[in-house]
């Protein structure tokens, strides 16, 4: 029996839909994006879902013809089911395995009332036969390319019941060529950061859990224009951006250009890379100079045979310290992502991945359980070997148990998740995996406090709109941290090399604001 920790109510459940709710016909040319609701895991901070928004609604927002309205709605924002007034013509959901129940209850009651519904988003590329009967329209992969043509489609009464995107360059245009994110919409005090960034897409691995590795699936690694990233940073008026790129290291000249023009801006960001950006030690320093101050890895376990299983094409697990000693070196705090359940995973596996972060101070830590998603090759393996206990897709959330893992039962795998969250939360390993340097101290205990221990006060926070203001003094914090600590890096090889150089402009930048 897998026992759960309970989330406060709003947090595991969606908002009502009144239906009885009688609304004004469509207002014509008025669109209205949404993120619906799903039930958050309670082992982990709550914290997490009000970090930085989804680009998938703000991607189609900036494509948007001239002369639509386009609202946006996040129910995980606790303010309530999505607004009915004005009525929206048409209504864009995006649809992940998670929250398909929801996406698709909030479709069916726009659709009575009279609103076309489109539906796009990861589950609609894996399942879209699922998704058909709660939608006027589908997109099926890249959306921002298709909105504009699907809105178009509408109004002259020639809706398609599918339409088929693409991530490869062609006739619909480059990756580059698309327009920016239209962040505006973005409730701004309802995130700690509305610069949710994006410079590039896909990544140089298929790891076969990974949704990169869905059947069908062809996304060719592509990058943005640098100068155009930062200008889309520059005009959110943010001093933090999250890049929720899949992976921005594949191509390391690349992430080497966009770190040396970030460090114009004075602003801090982290992103989600593979360990081998540590194979060159000096692309870590210019990440660092750039103003990157926290990385996101996918270590995903420690033992080779289960990398090696899964395709991840990534530095060795015992080689793993040495790296992150790298990042550290520079000030920039590691976010692991660690997965359990993998057929070489044993019952000791919780305590010996929790023992690693902490004696390699990992400043944060995130845990999954091994989810195969529908149309990867983990899923088709593991349904022919006859081991998926269930598709109920609601549960397929990385935070339950949905398969038979080969070495230890559902319940321990559940247990030892738990524990490790647990653990990783607790006084004693926050303490434990504190930075060395003792400046870095205080801000890391703030945040730590703030983000992990703070599950009571969450729900709260998120309903009055405190999130933005709360977090600001400690996203300040590590940014003068990182001011400070970039004077001590570039003061380290002052070469005159382009580092120096990046420490210099910044440095001219500060004296002119002051
Ligand atoms: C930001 C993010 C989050 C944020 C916000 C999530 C949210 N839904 O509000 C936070 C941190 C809260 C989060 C949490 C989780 N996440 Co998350 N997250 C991401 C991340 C990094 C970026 C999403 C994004 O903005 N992508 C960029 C946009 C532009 O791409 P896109 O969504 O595919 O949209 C394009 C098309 O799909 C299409 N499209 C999409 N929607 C629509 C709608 C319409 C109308 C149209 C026309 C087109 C369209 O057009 C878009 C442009 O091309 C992705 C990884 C990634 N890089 O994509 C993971 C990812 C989506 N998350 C994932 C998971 C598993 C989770 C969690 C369950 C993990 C956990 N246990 O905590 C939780 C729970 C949330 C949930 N149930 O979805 C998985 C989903 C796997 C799957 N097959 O469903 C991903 C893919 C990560 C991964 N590599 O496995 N996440
Ligand atoms: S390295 Fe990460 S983003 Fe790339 S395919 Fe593997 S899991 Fe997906």
């Amino acid at each position: 029996m897998q026992v759960h920790l309970e989330a406060p109510r709003a947090m595991r459940h969606p908002p009502e839909l009144d239906p009885l709710l009688r609304t004004s016909p469509p207002a014509p040319r008025h669109a209205l994006l949404i993120n619906p609701f799903y039930p958050k895991d309670p082992h982990a901070s709550f914290g997490k879902h009000v970090l930085t928004p989804t680009l998938a609604l703000t991607s189609i927002a900036g494509a948007t013809p001239p002369g639509w309205e386009v609202g946006y709605w996040d129910e995980n924002l606790l303010q309530g089911p999505p607004p009915a007034e004005p009525f929206p013509a048409v209504v864009g959901i995006t649809v992940h395995l998670t929250f398909a129940r929801r996406a698709f209850a909030l479709a069916d009651w726009f659709r009575e009332r009279g609103a076309t519904v489109v539906l796009g988003g990861l589950h609609v590329l894996s399942c879209p036969e699922e998704c058909s009967p709660h939608a006027d329209a589908l997109v099926v992969g890249e959306g921002v390319q298709l909105w504009p043509r699907i809105l178009r489609d509408f109004e002259a009464g020639r809706l398609r019941p599918r339409y088929e995107g693409s991530y490869l360059p062609g006739d619909l245009g480059e990756y580059a060529d698309e327009p920016p994110p239209l962040r505006r919409i973005l409730p701004r005090r309802d995130f700690l950061t509305t610069a949710s960034l994006i410079a590039t897409r896909g990544c140089h691995n298929r790891c076969g859990f990974c949704y990169l590795a869905t059947e069908g699936l062809k996304m060719p690694y592509q990058m943005r224009e640098v100068e155009d990233v930062v200008t889309q940073f520059e005009a959110t008026n943010e001093p933090y951006g999250v890049f929720i790129d899949n992976n921005l290291g594949s191509r390391p000249s690349y992430l080497r250009d966009l770190s040396r023009a970030l460090g114009r801006t004075g602003k801090i960001w982290s992103a989600a890379v593979t360990l081998d950006v540590t194979d060159d030690p000096d692309l870590v320093r210019d990440m660092a100079l750039g103003g990157c101050s926290g990385v996101f890895v996918g270590f995903e376990s420690l033992a080779g045979e289960n990398l090696a299983e899964a395709r991840k094409k990534s530095p060795r697990p015992a080689d793993y310290a040495r790296r992150v000693a790298i990042l550290h070196r520079y000030g920039i705090q590691v976010n692991g992502s660690f997965v359990f359940g993998f057929d070489h995973d044993g019952p000791d596996v919780f305590e010996r991945t929790v023992e690693w972060i902490e004696s390699n101070r990992l400043e944060c830590a995130t845990f999954h359980i091994l989810t195969p998603y529908p149309g990867t090759p983990l899923f088709r393996r593991l349904e022919s070997e006859g081991r998926l206990l269930h598709r109920d897709w609601d549960l397929y959330d990385t935070a339950h148990v949905v398969f038979r893992p080969r070495l230890m039962s559902p319940d321990e795998l559940y247990e030892g998740y738990a524990w490790a969250y647990r653990r990783v939360f607790s006084h004693r390993s926050i303490w434990r995996r504190r930075p060395e340097r003792p400046a870095a101290i205080l801000p890391y205990l703030g945040m730590s406090y703030f983000y992990k221990r703070s599950n009571r006060l969450w729900p709260f926070l998120i309903r009055h709109r405190l999130t933005h203001a709360l977090w600001r003094p400690f996203v300040e914090a590590s940014r003068r941290r990182y001011l400070a600590e970039r004077r001590h890096i570039a003061g380290l090889d002052r070469t005159g090399g382009i580092a120096a150089q990046a420490f210099r402009s910044q440095e001219m930048q500060e004296e002119r604001a002051s």
